[in-house]
């Protein structure tokens, strides 16, 4: 490519790979394309910032809320930018986006910060360019968010008591207070199981609602954080609603854990 030439050919971005485009992304000359397209490179780092206009997701996926809304906005097909950055760890980073610090945090297309999984979710389900995680017909509706709410339930529970185990001091812990919360985390779960009762629901492909996403992510974290007060196999339903949510590739995009969306699998 001649650097004196102002007719550049034509790239299609998504002939390029990966790395070249996070390259020219972050401003760089890509590595492996050398010094031969410097002119051209140049005008793409111009145009990538205007076309990469994101929404960024702040907080860690080894958060329920953070992980319901990363999974969601793929199946609403609304592209983001992930940022895991921790409310403990990296206070003062996160507080710099969002002084309440709390995850997960949307910055949305025109900068604001929007906070509570619910409240994104809601803003996202109004933006979502034809899919919705929730069902129209007002019966289906209840349901779902009767599931849904038992399902956060268990989110707030089993978040409460990892706060109780890991951020108070042992003699400091009040006994009365976990084993509340620890047999409102089994309500909440006894309560699924039941409305599993009937059979497990098609989740397969894109068939998956808000509902029983956000049941499968706060299993998965209840059970990586408080599984001595969960035990699998009281309750077989939500393990193998479990083990088939996690199998579809937005779950595996954004796994439980302190990595960045998108993980390649
Ligand atoms: N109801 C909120 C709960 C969010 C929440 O409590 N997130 C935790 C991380 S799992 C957090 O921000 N903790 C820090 C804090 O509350 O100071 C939601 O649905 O987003």
């Amino acid at each position: 490519m001649s650097a004196s030439s102002d007719r550049l050919p034509l790239v299609r971005l998504e002939a390029l790979p990966a790395e070249v485009l996070a390259d020219l992304a972050a401003g760089r000359q890509p590595a492996s394309l050398g010094r031969r397209c410097e002119e051209g490179c140049g005008r793409l780092q111009l145009i990538l910032p205007m076309m990469e206009k994101r929404m960024k997701l702040i907080g860690m996926l080894d958060s329920p809320y953070v992980r319901r809304v990363a999974v969601s906005l793929q199946l609403l097909d609304l592209p983001f930018e992930h940022q895991p950055l921790s409310v403990f760890s990296a206070f003062d980073r996160f507080r710099q986006i969002n002084p309440v610090v709390k995850a997960p945090t949307l910055i949305c297309d025109d900068g604001t910060a929007l906070m509570d999984s619910t409240l994104i979710l809601q803003y996202a389900e109004s933006i979502a360019p034809g899919r919705s995680l929730l069902p129209s017909d007002p019966q289906r509706l209840l349901r779902s968010l009767r599931v849904t709410g038992l399902a956060l339930a268990a989110c707030e529970k089993s978040v409460q008591i990892v706060y109780e185990r890991k951020l108070r001091p042992e003699d400091a812990r009040y006994q009365p207070w976990l084993e509340r919360i620890g047999g409102q985390l089994l309500a909440a779960y006894d309560e699924l199981e039941r409305e599993l009762a009937s059979g497990l629901p098609d989740i397969g492909g894109v068939a998956i609602d808000q509902a029983w996403l956000t049941t499968a992510v706060a299993w998965r974290f209840s059970r990586r954080m408080t599984a001595d007060i969960v035990p699998e196999d009281e309750y077989p339903a939500l393990a193998a609603l479990s083990a088939q949510a996690e199998a579809l590739d937005a779950f595996r995009a954004a796994p439980y854990g302190d990595g960045a969306y998108p993980v390649r699998f």
